[in-house]
């Protein structure tokens, strides 16, 4: 894959070459990250420490009759051997945060299993041994008699009369459902009517690193390291789970390898490997493997969409139902109902319609929980609407493009409140999708689409369109509180000017991969003035950031980056008031400019600089002014972020072999302000890369009898860089109005745009030979399938 850049004296809108935000600057932090000089979970070495292996369910559904640890307990190295049984009492259950609806079903969910297991690879027991190796040979020592029970793998034999049963009250966790408009009506006699299934198939979410786990204590304090997204909210959670006072316990989160989502989780090792050390009193660490991780981090997706269009014969969309089953695994975990609950509000996608029904039905199965993975619920919706919408497109003989634009909300009408009931604050999808069209070369591809067609090649051309939005930034708390969401949306940061003049920012975001400490650096330095070299960020550990929401949903730089701006201001207006009591002048006659206070009118003036060593040594400081300049804020914003834009696909398909080849991809996206441009390119390019991975490449497949097929990198393909194209990516800037930077999340825009995009283009190279569509992953060995049945031949 190599990267196109549009120049940037090309783009719409040029950055100020004085201003830190908007400059393309490397990251900071790579120097580290990339060169193995910082400190992954997995590199943390303390004295004592003992590690951990679990043992692991064989079975997709069995009843545990008997756990005998005896022999293990022998074995050379091995320190402990406990099931779940000789944890009953002690270790809880993990927590489901997000309950959605008032009669869900919330399962018992002990970190190990105590009566029944009910997926491949849940923890039935473990081993603390004195290496790594140790502990992993004596888990063949230990004696489980499993009695199976009969799976439960799929979501509609789930819920039929008579299926086996997930847990005792059933195999349904909740039904959601949302209206808007009279939906009965924008159906009745539609002059057209789309409806189709598409299967979100199941994901599994391949952060660079494992998760890992470090736990140790000093004997009434406990310090929990791991590969998390979410420190902050772990140590609520661990608290709460495990009983250890929250002001006892500290989370770090040292440098992370990616997440995607995986990482937004209260692992069961988390909590065993904390009530490990408390019983062992020495620190202990469990590091996953590969395969370990492909089987019990948790999954992603795994939905069946129903989806129906009703429209005019002119191509004006009347209204749209989605009735999803999203396949929840054996438990809740932390977010999991909640995940095609954010889809929820974005089947509509970026169109404008009367009527809007959502229903989605939580099932149960015998197979490892899902939850988030980039995206969370937008991804699913962007995808049907966006495969629906050229759907209909077809059906009327309607450029797929126009048809979108007789449909979409225009740039003179934001604010808009859409069906669903969200208010999108700004965009203009017509700047971006005239942006992609005209980089795309979208006439002349048609052109030779139809050429390729009339000449029945055996290698067919196909074009796809994804116009997306989606809601990020996840906050304002309010709003998620109605969604019963378990926890606030707000961010909190702190800023210090350090004696010397330097900054220090610290802030309740906890990066894996984003680039924070290079993108806060670029606020606080803009804000206060000084280089850019001068402010360092500090995240990821509880003691040294206390409060936070942390790093997901795309929430980052439109929450806890506004709070590091905030409080930015917040020390300016301290040191403005120190500068006016140094230079003898009233605070509202002080200017600031270029990290100087000066005098309105004069040249007298005061550095941040000299302000900073002023306040530190409090020789004159004004009556009741405390010898500091930082300042904290939290922030909460009055609405999401609504990020936008056009994604273009051109595939070429071997109708003789089924190998689709990704030709060109286009996309043009909207985040509002961009703080730091190669940044936001590095996230658009991960995002699409992880798009096209669901709609081509990858699935996790289980067995009939519940095993997890895909436990390696051979069998779960995600893309490399040879599979990709060269992406050409452009920008429009339409500044959010819910924040003062103006900026819209990015993190998860490309994976959302992308899957459709690629899809389009796969079906709509394979019109010709009357295919409709191509399930996910669009396998050679399915897109061969699906000419075959379709005929297979040119029409
Ligand atoms: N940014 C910017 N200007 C904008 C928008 C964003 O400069 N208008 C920059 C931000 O300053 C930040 C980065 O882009 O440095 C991403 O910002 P944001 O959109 O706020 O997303 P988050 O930082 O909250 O990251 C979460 C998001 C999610 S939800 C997933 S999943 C994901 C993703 O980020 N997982 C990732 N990107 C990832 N990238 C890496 N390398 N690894 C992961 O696990």
């Amino acid at each position: 894959m190599v990267a196109r850049r549009i120049a940037e004296s090309d783009r719409l809108g040029s950055p100020d070459p004085s201003r830190e935000i908007g400059r393309a600057r490397r990251r900071k932090e790579d120097a580290r990250l990339i060169t193995g000089r910082t400190l992954w979970t997995d590199d943390i070495q303390l004295p004592g420490m003992l590690y951990v292996a679990f043992l692991r369910s064989p079975m997709a559904h069995a009843r545990i009759a008997r756990v005998d640890t005896s022999a293990a307990r022998t074995q050379p190295g091995v320190v402990a051997v406990y099931s779940g049984r000789d944890f009953a009492g002690e270790q809880g259950n993990l927590p489901c945060a997000w309950p959605v609806s008032e009669d869900i079903v919330i399962p018992d969910h002990p970190p190990m299993a105590v009566e029944e297991v009910r997926y491949v690879g849940e923890a039935v027991a473990c081993v603390v041994a004195t290496d790594r190796y140790k502990a992993a040979d004596a888990l063949e020592a230990i004696e489980v008699d499993y009695e199976p029970l009969e799976p439960v793998l799929d979501m509609t034999e789930a819920l039929a009369e008579g299926s086996p049963k997930v847990h005792e009250a059933g195999n349904r966790a909740f039904t959601w459902k949302f209206s808007g408009g009279d939906v009965e009506a924008a159906f009745r006699d539609a002059p057209v009517l789309i409806e189709r299934t598409y299967v979100q198939q199941r994901l599994i979410p391949t952060a660079m690193e494992p998760r890992a786990v470090v736990a140790t204590t000093d004997g009434t304090a406990f310090t929990l390291y791991s590969s998390t997204q979410i420190p902050h909210v772990l140590r609520v959670m661990l608290a709460l789970t495990t009983g250890i006072p929250e002001h006892l316990l500290r989370v770090v989160a040292p440098d992370v390898g990616g997440g995607f989502g995986s990482k937004l989780q209260v692992t069961a090792e988390e909590v065993l490997c904390l009530l490990l050390t408390r019983r062992i009193g020495k620190p202990v660490k469990w590091t996953e493997s590969r395969s370990e991780g492909n089987l019990t981090a948790h999954h992603g997706r795994d939905q069946l969409q129903r989806i129906a269009l009703a429209a005019e014969r002119d191509g004006r969309i009347r209204g749209m139902r989605a009735d999803l089953l999203a396949d929840m695994g054996a438990y809740l975990m932390l977010v999991t109902p909640g995940i095609p609950i954010l889809g929820a509000f974005m089947y509509n996608g970026i169109y404008k319609m009367d009527a809007y029904d959502f229903t989605c039905t939580g099932v149960f199965t015998t197979k490892m929980p899902t939850d988030a993975y980039r995206g969370a619920g937008r991804p699913e919706a962007t995808f049907a609407i966006e495969r629906a919408v050229d759907e209909l497109a077809h059906e009327l003989g309607m450029d797929p493009v126009e048809l979108r634009r007789r449909n979409w909300i225009t740039h003179q009408e934001f604010p808009y409140t859409t069906i669903a009931g969200l208010t999108y604050d700004s965009g203009n999808y017509e700047a971006a999708t005239d942006r992609a069209l005209a980089l795309f070369g979208y006439d002349k591809l048609r052109a030779e689409q139809a050429d390729r067609r009339d000449r029945r090649d055996p290698v067919q051309l196909g074009i796809g369109v994804s116009t997306y939005t989606e809601m990020c930034g996840l906050a304002p708390s309010r709003v998620l509180g109605s969604l019963s969401y378990g926890a606030g949306g707000w961010e909190h940061a702190a800023v210090r000017l350090l004696p010397t003049g330097k900054v220090e920012v610290v802030t309740g975001t906890s990066p894996h991969g984003q680039g924070h400490e290079t993108a806060w650096s670029q606020i606080a330095a803009d804000a206060m003035g000084v280089p850019f070299e001068d402010v360092s960020v500090l995240h990821g550990d509880t003691t040294v950031a206390p409060r936070g929401m942390d790093t997901y949903g795309s929430r980052s730089l439109v929450i806890g980056g506004v709070a590091v701006l905030q409080a930015c201001e917040k020390v300016k207006e301290k040191a403005r008031k120190l500068a006016a009591h140094m230079l003898e002048a009233s605070p509202e006659d002080i200017e600031f400019s270029g990290g100087t206070f000066t005098v309105r009118g004069t040249s007298a003036g005061k550095t941040i600089q000299e302000l900073a060593l002023a306040a530190f040594a409090a020789h004159d400081l004004p009556e009741g002014f405390e010898p500091r300049l930082d300042a904290e804020v939290t922030f909460d914003p009055q609405n999401f972020s609504f990020p936008h834009g056009t994604h273009l696909c051109a595939v070429e398909v071997d109708t003789e072999t089924g190998l689709t080849k990704i030709r060109s991809y286009v996309a043009v996206d909207d985040v509002g302000t961009v703080v730091n441009p190669l940044i936001v390119e590095g996230q658009v390019h991960g995002g699409i890369a992880q798009g096209i991975g669901q709609a081509l490449f990858e699935e996790a497949v289980h067995d009939a009898e519940g095993n997890l097929l895909t436990t390696t990198m051979t069998d779960y393909l995600i893309p490399s860089a040879a599979d990709l194209p060269e992406f050409v990516t452009d920008r429009t800037e339409t500044p959010a109005t819910s924040n003062v930077l103006g900026a819209k999340g990015v993190g998860e825009a490309g994976t959302i745009a992308a899957t459709p995009a690629v899809v389009n283009a796969v079906v709509d190279a394979l019109r010709p030979y009357g295919v409709r569509d191509v399930r996910m992953p669009c396998s050679p060995e399915r897109i061969w399938r699906a000419i075959g049945e379709s005929g297979g031949a040119a029409a």
